[in-house]
């Protein structure tokens, strides 16, 4: 650090700068991201709220207040009358709270000490670290030949030692939805936690449910579900940080609690101590602000962006992987490998990324891509044809 201070401008000045070595969404050319810009009504709450402090909610009841009433709100959305949980900063912090609240729930009622975690081989890397922190082994179950989890390959692999299955509303690579109701048949029977991780299609599976469009069931309304991940600061256009977890129960929040005594609540159930209480406001506005009618009209433009995109790659000639379930298109040129085709779009200033299972460009298409960006894209990749 410097001696002396710097005047306010001169510092906005070189930060400025900085900040242009960032992309823009606004330019459309961000094409593999699960984020995007948040609405502007979220931000200008979330500035209002950047000084709460919901790791001592005694301090900021109104903030707390927030925060249970968008849980309460996104537990609605899946369908489930009394929700618990938390804001957190995203889908890994999600994804972790749910496993260790299966771990400890597991260790407390079964006594299982060295448990596993059945994952399918389609689920976010998050697993890996939570499964790393909570000293957990992984066991992946394997995909059909349509990247869903295989449920058969799934049953031979549970164990006395599971923990906690995973199943995905909304794959990171190709957005698809799993059988969640048969897979949460199983967990029932078996009396073993089932965490569904809808970071990314929580968000507009159920508002596209209600506009007619045919998806499978993946809620609380399957009684074998325990908790369910989805993220406002994807679809929901919330700014990051803001994930969310939801559990059935109270009694998941509690077997991870630990004291904390000097503070305005005496236990703590959140990995995070310190914690921002700008995302639960943010949330809670923009949540209001749109309305189940202003997110299904989002989520039905992103589904016609999607649509548009796919019919546009078959007509010039690629191969699209899978039909898409969610607004995520995956296709390959008949002949280029996928990681030549993303280095030529590249060039062309397209941010692309390149999935793993299978290879394959992948494209998410959030809000900020328009369809002129789309048409822009179809251009180039006519072009490379
Ligand atoms: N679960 C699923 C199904 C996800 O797709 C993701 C993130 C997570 C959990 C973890 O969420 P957080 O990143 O909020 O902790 N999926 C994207 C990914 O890792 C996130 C992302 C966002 C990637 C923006 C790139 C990017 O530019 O691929």
């Amino acid at each position: 650090m410097q001696e002396k201070p710097i005047d306010k401008e001169e510092i906005l000045k070189e930060l400025d700068e900085i900040h242009k070595l960032d992309n823009d969404y606004a330019d459309g050319r961000i094409l593999g991201s699960m984020c995007t810009e948040a609405h502007p009504f979220a931000k200008e709450v979330y500035c209002k709220f950047l000084d709460t402090n919901l790791g001592d909610p005694g301090l900021f009841k109104g903030t707390k207040f927030i925060e249970d009433e968008v849980i309460k709100s996104i537990g609605n959305l899946l369908s489930l009358d009394n929700a618990y949980g938390n804001i957190v900063t995203g889908g890994t912090e999600a994804n972790i709270m749910a496993i260790r609240a299966a771990r400890n729930h597991a260790r407390k009622y079964k006594g299982i000490a060295d448990g596993e975690i059945i994952i399918p081989e389609s689920a976010h890397f998050s697993f890996k670290k939570a499964a790393d922190m909570l000293n957990l082994n992984i066991v992946e179950a394997k995909l059909d030949e349509n990247y869903k989890i295989d449920v058969d390959a799934l049953k031979e692999v549970i164990s006395d030692k599971t923990v906690a299955i995973v199943a995905i509303a909304g794959t990171t690579e190709l957005g698809l939805i799993d059988p969640i109701e048969e897979i949460s048949q199983i967990a029932h029977e078996n009396n073993i936690y089932f965490h569904v991780d809808a970071a990314f299609g929580g968000f507009s599976i159920p508002f596209l449910k209600e506009i007619g469009y045919d998806l499978p069931v993946f809620d609380f309304s399957l009684p074998g579900v325990c908790s369910i991940t989805v993220d406002p600061h994807k679809m929901g256009l919330a700014p990051i940080p803001a994930g969310g977890i939801i559990f059935r129960k109270e009694e998941y929040l509690n077997v991870m609690a630990v004291d904390s005594p000097y503070l305005t609540v005496k236990t703590q159930s959140t990995v995070v101590g310190t914690r921002i209480g700008a995302s639960s406001a943010a949330t809670y506005a923009i949540m209001k602000y749109f309305g189940r009618e202003g997110y299904c009209k989002i989520a039905e433009n992103l589904m016609n962006n999607t649509k548009f995109l796919k019919e546009g790659l078959e007509e010039i000639g690629y191969d699209v992987v899978c039909e898409p379930e969610l607004n995520i298109v995956a296709f390959n040129h008949p002949e280029l490998d996928a990681d030549v085709l993303s280095q030529k779009l590249e060039k062309l200033n397209w941010k692309v990324s390149v999935a793993k299972c299978p290879v394959a460009i992948r494209i998410v298409l959030m809000n900020h891509i328009k369809k002129s960006h789309l048409k822009e894209l179809l251009e180039d990749l006519k072009e490379i044809y």
